[in-house]
């Protein structure tokens, strides 16, 4: 399966769920972490939350220290092998969609890296062998949809992001791609402003003139092109404008990511 093809189905499982499972390996949760869909999902204004799976392989301690430095997106280390942490993420899951439903249906998307445990989650949350589990990378054909109860429906992702995969973002980002080259500078964009976000959103508010706090990547753009006038015709953002202004600035390094003290 071509790159291409590959990064539709993800966008496709990301189009049709509520919000977003990434299921990572413990052992390597940077490897496994695909900072590519992570933003695929936040573009289209989708909550995420980290699955941690595989957390067998790991001391307590281990695990313990992971969890201090995780950062701000949801997370849930379970063990699916052993049994662990499934009930307590099932009550996570619960409570998100307490929040985002009155008993509608609810698509939840899987995704993630081949052999990081999607197929199992998906038995696991369902309590039943509802989708082939392999330890060959591409068990799972093409966004399998499995009830997990009454409205919550879980979608699977056929595993096979190649792992030679060096992403575009992380070349637009390293300065070793033209952003005109590129497919998706939305996606690279939005880590552009996760980044700064993070590290230093007083910097990042004052040079493009946004209030940042509370508002999704899509909004930010919005008011980013309106205080900056990049407009088209009939007065609308011109968000390509934008995603190219956030990349240049990036990677001329205009703006600091720490205070210049
Ligand atoms: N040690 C360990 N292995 C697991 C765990 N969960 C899944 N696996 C194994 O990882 C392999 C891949 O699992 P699968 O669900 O097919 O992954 P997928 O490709 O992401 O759907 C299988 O051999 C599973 O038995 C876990 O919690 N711990
Ligand atoms: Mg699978």
């Amino acid at each position: 399966m071509s790159m291409d093809k590959f990064w539709d189905i993800v966008e496709n499982v990301i189009n049709n769920s509520e919000f977003v499972i990434e299921v990572i390996d413990a052992r390597m949760p940077e490897i496994t972490r695909n900072k590519y869909a992570e933003n695929l999902v936040e573009s289209k204004g989708k909550k995420l939350i980290i699955v941690v799976n595989k957390s067998d392989f790991l001391s307590k301690e281990t695990v313990d220290i992971y969890k201090k430095n995780f950062g701000k997106i949801p997370f849930f280390f379970v063990s699916i092998r052993n049994r662990k942490g499934v009930t307590h993420l099932k009550w996570g899951l619960f409570k998100i969609i307490k929040k985002m439903s009155n008993n509608r249906m609810i698509n939840i998307g899987v995704i993630g890296y081949p052999n990081t445990g999607k197929s199992s989650l998906i038995n696991a949350l369902c309590g039943r062998r509802a989708i082939a589990v392999g330890s060959k990378p591409g068990t799972t054909r093409c966004g399998q949809l499995v009830k997990m109860i009454s409205n919550i429906m879980l979608i699977d992702t056929p595993g096979v992001i190649p792992m030679s995969d060096c992403d575009e973002t992380r070349q637009i980002l390293m300065n070793t791609l033209d952003p005109s080259n590129a497919k998706r500078i939305d996606v690279a964009a939005a880590e552009i402003v996760r980044i700064f976000l993070e590290q230093n959103k007083k910097a990042f508010e004052e040079m493009y003139k946004v209030e940042t706090e509370g508002k999704t990547f899509g909004v930010i753009v919005e008011e980013i092109g309106e205080s900056k006038k990049m407009l088209i015709k009939g007065g609308k953002v011109d968000a390509r404008r934008v995603y190219l202004k956030l990349i240049d600035d990036w990677q001329k390094g205009n703006i600091l990511l720490k205070d210049n003290q």
